[in-house]
């Protein structure tokens, strides 16, 4: 990746709301929420639609694509999580995937033109997916997590600091348990963003919630 386009993605990432009807309380719900994240501020937005009660098929193409239009029209990336026929059906900016979902080299060559993010709990894993062409890594859970029923035990942020110190310098998120409280910390100690889904999903103004976090990551970034 240029270094150009490298900055602008560390830029990007910044705030990473990742969200599904899953994590609101019905799908009006999640364009309601979706929608005031964007107007407080977030840079991406993962569509993570898994799990128990998760829509599928035409449903699940009709949020996906109307999620993308609400991104889009805010210059807000928009990522799917682990659906690869679904990326390429809404031409989103780019997949998401964890350390099971499929052969990396595959996933890649699939993803040509797109963003590739991969989920990295250790160095060693961090490490293979940039030998197969990630262009950002999401490194966590750094804090405990009750959002992701299978999430590892947390890492805190000496993951992030252990990648930095062997030069893995990748744009890179934590994700995990990350609140307004302990964002900056994350972004201190070498992360060019935070990924959230309570903190803002379950906020009582998805706004204000998502504003308020992009000023801790932005007045982090300028200290560090
Ligand atoms: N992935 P919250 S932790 C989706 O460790 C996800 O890879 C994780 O939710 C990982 O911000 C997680 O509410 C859940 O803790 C994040």
């Amino acid at each position: 990746m240029r270094t150009q386009e490298k900055s602008r993605l560390q830029q990007d990432l910044s705030l990473y709301f990742v969200a599904g009807t899953m994590n609101c309380d019905s799908p009006e719900d999640f364009y309601r929420i979706l929608e005031q994240a964007v107007q407080g501020g977030i840079t991406a937005f993962q569509f993570r639609e898994k799990g128990v009660n998760s829509l599928n098929g035409q449903q699940q193409l009709e949020m996906a694509k109307r999620a993308k239009d609400v991104c889009h029209k805010h210059d807000v990336l928009f990522i799917v999580n682990d659906d690869l026929d679904l990326m390429k059906a809404v031409d989103a900016d780019g997949l998401h995937v964890g350390q099971t979902d499929g052969n990396l080299a595959d996933i890649r060559k699939e993803t040509e033109g797109k963003l590739l993010g991969v989920s990295a709990h250790t160095l060693a894993e961090a490490e293979d997916a940039i030998v197969h062409g990630a262009d950002y890594i999401g490194a966590g859970p750094i804090y405990q997590t009750s959002t992701k029923p299978d999430a590892k035990k947390p890492v805190g942020v000496d993951l992030i600091l252990e990648l930095r110190r062997n030069q893995l310098n990748i744009p890179l998120v934590g994700i995990g348990g990350i609140t307004l409280q302990n964002a900056s910390e994350v972004i201190k100690a070498g992360a060019d963003g935070v990924a959230v889904i309570s903190e803002i999903s379950g906020a009582v103004d998805p706004s204000s919630a998502s504003s308020n976090l992009l000023f801790a990551i932005q007045t982090a970034k300028r200290e560090s």
